[in-house]
């Protein structure tokens, strides 16, 4: 049940559902997900500076929503009265009609629809109301997990898993032509520049943590809106990658994967000594900028990170 748990800690409630009769024994669920749509100020760099950004439920990313393939999400979008601009939702994880259940609301209105999670992996979800690269660059996105029904040889349990999200940053959220422009000022994981890089930032407070040999899973999303990343772990080695984190799509030591903007990737990483490896695009005209985040290898790492609520560090 540490799905559910981890559900409820962002307020979302998984509810009991009728049992499908899957061929592994697991019970499908009914997934109750709720997003509100929130106009409010985000942090987006070690110091404190904001910047007015749209947001689910106030933060950026977004919250983690997880479920398990089979299962039926419920999902309801509300609209706060006090935006001042139409949103909408488009998870990747949903096959559905763009045109109906990903359509806009207006601020103050409400909208509910529900998809069956059929596909493991890993998922981007963002708002699509017009200008959808404005949208997201001012920070409507985020995550969902479809876990597998099981584990396999090729997709074991993790130790410790962690969410990264890419996107930019801009000097001016309010200026469409130039987010359209794409000269972003900083490319950053999770919403804030070198949010866990207290080696180019004495400012930063966090690293992501394991303990040598650990399995570390990485789920990694390249919200954009335009910049590719080329994802790796200097002084390190994917031990596996999944493009869009389904487990039939296992590739074995990889040094670096591209995701393209709107792609997500999930990436396994066991460091052999301890030490850290520093999480990057390779593309270095955006790492250099924020993208980058230190994993600390310690026999001593803090046994809460990365586990339960603690995937997406805030
Ligand atoms: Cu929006």
């Amino acid at each position: 049940m540490r799905w559910n748990q981890s559900l409820k800690g962002m307020g979302i409630a998984a509810c009991a559902a009728a049992v499908l009769g899957l061929a592994s024994g697991a019970e499908a669920k009914t997934v109750q997900v709720s997003l509100t749509a929130k106009e409010v100020p985000t942090v987006i760099d070690n110091k404190g500076t904001t910047q007015l950004s749209w947001t689910f439920n106030g933060t950026v990313p977004g919250p983690v929503v997880r479920v398990t393939e089979g299962d039926t999400v419920e999902f309801t979008l509300t609209n706060e009265k006090s935006n001042k601009n139409s949103h909408s939702i488009d998870f990747h994880a949903a096959r559905v009609n763009v045109l109906d259940e990903f359509a806009p609301i207006k601020p103050g209105e409400t909208k509910k629809f529900s998809f069956p999670a059929t596909k493991p992996g890993v998922f981007y979800y963002h708002c699509g109301a017009s200008n959808m690269a404005q949208h997201i660059a001012r920070g409507m996105f985020g995550v969902i997990i479809v876990d597998p029904k099981k584990f396999s040889k090729d997709y074991p349990k993790p130790d410790r898993e962690y969410v990264l999200i890419q996107s930019e940053l801009y000097s001016n959220v309010d200026d469409v032509d130039l987010i359209m422009s794409g000269k972003w000022s900083n490319v950053v994981f999770n919403g804030t520049v070198l949010k866990y890089d207290p080696v180019h930032d004495p400012n930063a407070t966090k690293t992501l943590v394991a303990k040598p040999g650990e399995l570390v899973r990485v789920f990694f999303v390249n919200a954009g809106p335009h910049e590719f990343s080329a994802f790796h772990p200097i002084a390190g080695i994917w031990e596996r990658a999944y493009p869009s984190g389904n487990p039939a799509n296992v590739m074995w030591g990889m040094q670096t994967l591209v995701v393209g903007p709107g792609d997500a990737a999930t990436l396994d990483l066991i460091s052999p000594v301890p030490g850290g490896n520093a999480i990057v695009t390779h593309s270095l005209k955006a790492a250099l900028t924020g993208a980058i985040a230190v994993i600390v290898f310690s026999d001593e790492a803090d046994e809460s990170m990365g586990r339960g609520d603690n995937i997406l560090v805030r």
